[in-house]
C-alpha cells in the first residue's frame, strides 16, 4: 500500500482510511483475549495486537513519519525521519467486539516528538466502525467527514461543526467513583428535559453522538483514579483537537485538554468535550 503524495499528513490518514475496510473485515475471528496487557494495564483483544501491528508497519513506513506511538505498545516505532509523530488507538472500545457494538480508530498526527502536547497536533480524527464505516478528520481548523467503502473515501460533510443546541449527554465511569462536584453537574445536565443520555462503552461513538447531535462526552477524574481513564496522547488530544475544530470546547476540568503538557507517553487525562456552554458550566462547577 504505497503512499504517494509528497505530504506526509495526508498520506497518513490516506493509508489510515485505506486501512479501514481491512481492519473492520479483520475483526472477525480475532474476538478473543490475546495473552498480553496494554501499557495501560488493560487485556488486550486479539484484534487490538493485529490491528496495531497492522498500522504500525504501514505508517511508520511513510516518508516523513518520525516515530508511530500506539496505546498498545509500551515503546515507540523510530520511523527514520522527522517531519511528523504519529499516536494512535488501534481499537478504541475494542471491549465492544464481544458485544458487536461500535468501535474506532483514532489517530493524532503531532509535528514534535511524542509525548507531545495537544497544541502540536497538526491533524487528528478518527474511524467509526458503525453500520457504516465513517472517517471524521480535522486539519487546519476545519472537520471533514468521509463513508469509507473499499478503501476508497467518499466527502459526505465539509466545515463540520457541533451544532447550536446541545442533545445528547454520555459520562463514564462508576457514579459511587464521581466528585461531588462532578456528581452536581451532572444532576444539572440530566434536569434538562431537552437532553438525552447516549453512552455506548466506546468513546468514539459517543464522541461521533455529540459532534453529530450536540451535547457532551466526558470520562472524568474520578476519586479512585485522579487521571480518569482515557490516554491523553492516543485519545485526549486527537478527540479535543478535532471538537475544538468544530467549534466546540475540551477540558480536563480546568483547561483546554490541548494545554495539558504530558509527563509519560502513557499518561491519562480527564476528557471531557462537547459544546462549549456545556464545558464552560462544567469548569465553572469543577472551580
Ligand atoms: P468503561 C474503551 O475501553 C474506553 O477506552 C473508551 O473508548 C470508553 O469511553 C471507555 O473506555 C469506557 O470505559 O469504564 O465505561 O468501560
Amino acid at each position: 500500500m504505497s503512499a504517494t503524495d509528497p505530504d506526509p499528513v495526508e498520506n497518513v490518514v490516506a493509508t489510515i482510511a485505506r486501512s479501514a475496510t481491512e481492519i473492520r473485515q479483520g475483526l472477525v475471528g480475532r474476538r478473543g483475549k490475546a495473552d498480553e496487557q496494554n501499557p495501560s494495564g488493560e487485556t488486550q483483544i486479539e484484534a487490538d495486537v493485529w490491528a496495531d501491528q497492522l498500522l504500525a508497519d504501514r505508517l511508520s513506513s511513510i516518508d516523513g513519519v518520525g516515530e508511530y506511538a500506539s496505546e498498545e505498545r509500551s515503546e515507540i516505532i523510530d520511523g527514520g525521519d522527522e517531519t511528523v509523530y504519529v499516536a494512535v488507538d488501534p481499537l478504541d472500545g475494542s471491549s465492544n467486539l464481544r458485544s458487536n457494538n461500535t468501535m474506532g480508530t483514532v489517530f493524532g498526527i503531532y509535528e514534535e516528538p511524542l509525548p507531545a502536547p495537544g497544541s502540536a497536533l497538526v491533524a487528528s480524527g478518527w474511524i467509526l466502525y458503525g453500520p457504516i464505516t465513517t472517517m471524521t478528520c480535522a486539519r487546519d481548523g476545519t472537520v471533514t467527514k468521509y463513508e469509507l467503502t473499499g478503501g476508497e473515501r467518499t466527502v459526505v460533510e465539509r466545515n463540520v461543526t457541533l451544532p447550536e443546541d446541545p442533545l445528547v449527554y454520555g459520562f463514564g465511569g462508576r457514579v459511587p467513583h464521581w466528585h461531588d462536584e462532578f456528581r452536581e453537574y451532572v444532576r444539572e445536565i440530566e434536569s434538562n428535559p431537552e437532553h438525552k443520555l447516549r453512552y455506548g462503552g466506546a468513546m468514539i461513538g459517543d464522541v461521533n453522538q455529540v459532534l453529530t447531535y450536540g451535547g457532551i462526552f466526558a470520562y472524568p477524574a474520578l476519586e479512585d483514579s485522579p487521571r480518569g481513564k482515557l490516554r491523553l496522547q492516543f485519545e485526549g488530544n486527537p478527540i479535543a483537537y478535532l471538537v475544538e475544530a468544530a467549534g466546540g470546547r475540551s477540558s480536563d476540568g480546568s483547561r483546554s485538554i490541548l494545554e495539558v503538557e504530558p509527563t509519560d507517553l502513557h499518561d491519562r487525562v480527564p476528557l471531557h468535550v462537547g459544546n462549549t456552554e456545556l464545558i464552560d458550566r462544567l469548569e465553572e462547577t469543577l472551580d
